[in-house]
């Protein structure tokens, strides 16, 4: 039985090993890359089942990514391989020690060409939640398409709806974004936001006031992620707050995915508000202490070992 389901393009990701201007790297790590397939892995990593459905090219780079996710134990039953077009690439570099740079190269790629009949209907409508980017809305019609076909069944088979802004500014512009997000969350159970994206949708004095905008406009949950400052959360009308985690920041790329997996972890779990608040931190802090975008997401045996922030600087 599979918990959740998550759809979208993940691409195969060199980061530069050197920092400084990408023309000097010279030297490239591979791995992989794509918020759903994180999001996929740090669920699994948490102890439920994460299923991936997405369209990978012919080639080495579809094969690392169907190797990569298997191995973390995510199912790739719905990984389709397209003959007609690549993988898409992601590159990442460090302009500064402080400063990380990505950039793609999926223009075309078989993942934006991901359509509404690629999606296992059986396996959508017999799982407990399906997650959505606004990364996939903004890829292709096909793929806006395919995300609005898999939530609709998701809803139709009562399977709970969550969806991450992850606004992405190389794909769309803010203009066009906030009209289908705006749709979208309308359709939404749990909608996750940094503050920004929720200003791409609502307005909003702070946080609290940001979520109950968001809320208004359908979910039963909102989280309002806040980097190094924690996080607010607004569910059935009850506004949370939590605190950080005491980290290092190396890489900031898949933080949000991290936090998404955490909460969603442990709300499959059956767990509180608080724990499932507090997991979604803790997976973060783990996700931004190390290099990758997924490497570093927490197991379950690694949740208790990090030190609120506030607890160090007292
Ligand atoms: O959230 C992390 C993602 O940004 C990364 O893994 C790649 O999906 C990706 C994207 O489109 O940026």
């Amino acid at each position: 039985m599979i918990d959740l389901v998550t759809l979208g393009e993940s691409m195969a990701l060199f980061t530069a090993r050197r920092t400084g201007l990408l023309r000097h790297a010279r030297d490239f790590g591979l791995s992989v890359g794509g918020a759903e397939s994180n999001l996929a892995i740090g669920v699994t990593r948490l102890g439920r089942r994460a299923a991936w459905i997405g369209r990978v090219g012919a080639d080495e780079f579809g094969e690392l990514l169907r190797s990569t996710l298997a191995g973390e134990g995510v199912d790739v039953q719905g990984m389709i391989v397209d003959p007609d077009a690549p993988t898409g690439l992601m590159i990442k570099n460090r302009r500064t020690s402080e400063m990380v740079d990505v950039r793609y190269y999926r223009s075309g790629s078989a993942g934006s060409r991901l359509r509404p009949e690629d999606l296992d209907v059986s396996l959508i409508r017999s799982a407990r939640v399906l997650h959505v980017t606004g990364i996939t809305l903004a890829l292709s019609a096909s793929a806006r398409e395919a995300v609005r076909a898999a939530v609709a069944e998701a809803r139709d088979a009562g399977v709970t709806v969550s969806a991450d802004v992850n606004y992405r500014r190389a794909l769309w512009s803010p203009e066009e974004a906030s009209a289908v997000l705006r749709e979208t969350v309308a359709t939404t159970d749990v909608l996750f936001a940094t503050e920004a994206e929720a200003r791409l949708i609502v307005e909003g004095a702070d946080p609290a006031a940001l979520a109950g905008a968001l809320s208004d406009l359908g979910p039963r949950h909102v989280l309002v992620k806040r980097g190094p400052l924690g996080a607010v959360e607004l569910s059935d009308g009850v506004v949370r707050h939590a605190e950080p985690y005491h980290v290092t920041e190396l890489d900031p790329v898949g933080a949000g995915d991290a936090f998404a997996a955490g909460w969603l972890a442990e709300t499959l779990e059956g767990a509180g508000p608080e724990r499932r608040l507090a997991t979604a931190c803790a997976a973060g802090a783990f996700a931004v202490a190390a290099d990758g975008d997924w490497e570093s997401l927490p197991r379950r045996s690694d949740l208790d070992r990090l030190r609120p922030a506030d607890a160090v600087s007292r």
